[in-house]
Formats: C-alpha cells, structure tokens, sequence
C-alpha cells in the first residue's frame, strides 16, 4: 500500500507497507547457474580447502579489481583484520575510529592492542586526521582507518601523517572494493587494507575477507599465519591460526565479482531514486558519494536525521520502518566505545569523542542492493515523509504505546 498520509501508517493500524521484509544488507546473488557449476566441479575435483583453485582464482580477480599486487583470501574480515594486525607487527596502542562496526576494535583488542578512540570528521563519517595527530603517544604503533559506506576515507592526509610520525597504516576496507580516491584504487593505500565478504555486503562469498597489500614481504607472511604458520608439509615457521577461504566461498566469490558492475549500477541506481524520494523531507539528508574524489560502489544507503528540524527522533523513525517490515539499521550506533568492553575499559571515551556521539545519534541505513526495486524506494520515501510530516501525532502515538 502506498503510504501517503498518516492513517495508512502500520503504527497507526494500517497493514504493514511489505509483507516480506526489507533487510538492509539483504544479499546480492550473482548467477546461481554459475556458481552450481563451480560447486560441482569441487565436489568432482575433491578438493574442499586449503588453497584450492576457485580461492586462487578469487584472490588473483581481486587483486587485479583493486590494482594490488597481493591477495590474500580469508574465512572472514575479522580474521583477515587480525592476521593483518599480527603480520605488521602493531603493538601499545593503535589510533583507530570508534564510528564503525565493533569488529574493527575487536581486532586489536583481541590481541591486548589498545584501541584508542579517534572522533571523526562529520562530513566525510570517517577519521578526522587533525584528531588523529592529536592521539599520537610514544606508545602508538599504528593506525587502523576505516573506508565507510562505499567511499574512500581520507587517505592522502592519514598517508602523510603515518609517513611523518613512523607510524604503520592499515585500512578496514570492508566496504570498499571497488573504490579508488584521487585516481588510486582502495586496496593499495597504507601497508595493507583489508576487504570484507560477508553475505551482506554487495560482493559477498557468504563469509570470507581479504587482506590486499603491494609488500610481498607481509604478504608472505599474512600467507603463513592463515595457515597455522606452515611453510612446508612438516615445517611450521610463524605463530598461525586458521584463517583460510574455503572453496565454496570462492566460488560464491568469484560468481559475485562476475556481477559486480551490475551490483554498482544497482547501488548507483537505487541511491538515485532515494536522493529524489527523500528531496524536500526537512532534517533528513542523504549522504552523497562524490564522484569528483572518486569512484564509489554506492553500497549503503545512510541517512542524517536532524530532530531538531524533523521534530521526531531517528530512533521514532525506525520504529515506524519496522512496524512496515523496513528493517533499517542505526549503523553504528552506539559507537564502539560504548560497547563492551570498551565501555567498562574507557568509560569516559565519549567525551573526546563529540562528532561520534552526535552522528550516532543521527545516522540511518536504508535497504539497497538488487533485491530492493525503484517501487519499493519510493514506499520506503513515501513511509519516512508521512512520519516526519506528522511528526507530532508519530511521537505520540509511539509513546502511547511505550505506555501500553
Ligand atoms: N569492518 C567493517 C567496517 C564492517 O562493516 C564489518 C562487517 C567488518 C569489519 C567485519 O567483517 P566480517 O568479519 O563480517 O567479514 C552485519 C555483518 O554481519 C557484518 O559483516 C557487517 N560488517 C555489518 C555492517 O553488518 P550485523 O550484526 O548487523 O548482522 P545482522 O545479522 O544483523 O544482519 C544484518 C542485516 O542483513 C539484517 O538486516 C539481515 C540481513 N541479512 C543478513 C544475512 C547474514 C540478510 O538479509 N541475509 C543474510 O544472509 O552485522
């Protein structure tokens, strides 16, 4: 049902706008002919793990789409996050944003590295390098920036800073494949950038991460460590853990990169309709992708609610989508900092932290990718106008029923 006006409002007692729900990070399947195809091969072929062809093949397509020397390809980000950690030897502290997934810390922490919170730039989402430099101790080893929503973040600037300070410079760039900054591909910036897989980004493997770097030194020595430290069949050199790709995730890998300029056009397409359906909705601003900086592969869908204009939270907002069946996230909300154990080890992190704690509170993702059609953006528009259109009336009746 088209929502135009408040009584047709799931909240409000209407039928919901989906009767299936709309999932941010709903995956993006390529050609199941293709990857059965690949599966099959593999069983016939008997070879499940451990370097098989389809991971080759996957790591060899991935480096050439990211114009990067080395590939290495991993059950996941988190991992391939750690080993990359490991392999650059960080140690004391590591200069790291605490707007992003909570993987991004877990990584260091994991491993007794303090994470030590940087407060971003609130136009770019992304480290704010004037902090960065600030944050600098004689114990800093490093810093872990983070490429958010599907844009590069501000390397050239984190580039010199590191250069300057001796610092090692790693990048989670699991929204980024495919992205490039002033000409330069995401993939070789800083030592080493990793890139995620997970089934909810636009190019997934099911689970599976990357660690991409034009050092062939660390990459060997990435290549090791996600093999328990093997260099031979009986011959271990290096502290390692088990952070291979299967075959089935590169198989699932290579059929997704198969796809990938249609996903982009998909990504681009679907931010285009959102930019015109949400035109004119007072305090909710669309974040842009600049195609002047850069390419981009439009993968997430974000949002600022500015309450102060709309008159209703981004938390109201929400709960409106999801009484529609609109599954749309507060990506990264609280920040990372307010989680555990970062909460417990810095509780009073968020005071240096005020761009953090303000877009935390204002951000909103939205569903995209294939499975999400021009008509259902228009739904999705259509929901948030009414809700901010009637901001009054929403508020109270989500109170109301808070009550109840
Ligand atoms: N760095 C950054 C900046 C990241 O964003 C991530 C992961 C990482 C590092 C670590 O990468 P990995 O180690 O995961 O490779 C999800 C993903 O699990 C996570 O990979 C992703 N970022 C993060 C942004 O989103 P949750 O906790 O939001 O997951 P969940 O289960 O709530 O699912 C998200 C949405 O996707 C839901 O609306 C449902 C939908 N969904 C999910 C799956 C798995 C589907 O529709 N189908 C599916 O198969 O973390």
């Amino acid at each position: 049902m088209e929502k135009h006006s408040i009584s047709d409002l799931a909240i409000f007692g209407a039928a919901p706008a989906f009767a299936e729900p709309r999932h941010v990070g709903c995956p993006n399947i390529g050609s199941r002919a293709r990857f059965m195809e690949r599966i099959n091969d593999v069983f016939d072929r008997r070879w499940l793990t451990n370097n098989g062809i389809y991971v080759q093949e996957f790591e060899k397509e991935v480096a050439l789409r990211a114009g990067v020397r080395h590939c290495v390809a991993m059950c996941n980000a988190t991992v391939a996050l750690e080993i990359a950690i490991r392999a650059l030897e960080l140690r004391g502290e590591v200069i790291v944003p605490s707007f992003t997934f909570v993987a991004t810390a877990h990584a260091l922490q994991w491993q007794g590295i303090t994470p030590v919170f940087c407060d971003i730039d609130p136009r770019t989402h992304t480290l704010d390098p004037a902090r960065v430099e600030e944050l600098i101790t004689p114990r800093t080893t490093g810093i872990l920036a983070v490429h958010l929503w599907g844009r590069a973040c501000e390397v050239d600037a984190l580039e010199a800073i590191a250069r300057r300070r001796g610092l090692k410079l790693l990048f989670d760039a699991a929204h980024a494949l495919g992205c490039s900054r002033d000409g330069r591909m995401v993939g070789g910036f800083g030592d080493a950038e990793v890139f995620s897989f997970h089934a909810t980004k636009f190019i997934n493997s099911f689970e599976g991460g990357a660690v991409v770097t034009n050092d062939g030194a660390l990459a060997g020595r990435v290549r090791l460590m996600e093999n328990f430290g093997f260099a031979g069949y009986d011959e271990v050199i290096e502290l390692g853990t088990n952070g291979k790709m299967c075959e089935a995730a590169g198989a699932m890998g290579l059929t997704s990169l198969e796809s990938m300029d249609e996903f982009v056009a998909v990504n681009r397409r679907n931010f285009e309709h959102y930019s015109r359906g949400l035109e004119g909705i007072p305090g909710v601003a669309l974040i842009q992708y600049d195609d002047r900086l850069g390419t981009s592969n439009y993968q997430y869908i974000v949002v600022e609610v500015d309450a102060g204009i709309t008159g209703i939270s981004r938390n109201a907002i929400v709960r409106a989508l999801h009484a529609e069946n609109v599954f749309a996230r507060r990506y990264f909300y609280p920040g990372c900092h307010r989680l555990e154990p970062y909460r417990s080890l810095f509780p009073d992190a968020g005071s240096r932290l005020p761009q953090t704690e303000w877009l935390c509170e204002r951000v909103l993702a939205l569903p995209t990718g294939v499975t999400v059609a021009p008509g259902d953006i228009e739904v999705i528009c259509a929901i948030i106008r009414a809700v901010v259109g009637n901001a009054p009336a929403v508020a109270a009746r989500l109170q109301t029923s808070d009550a109840g």
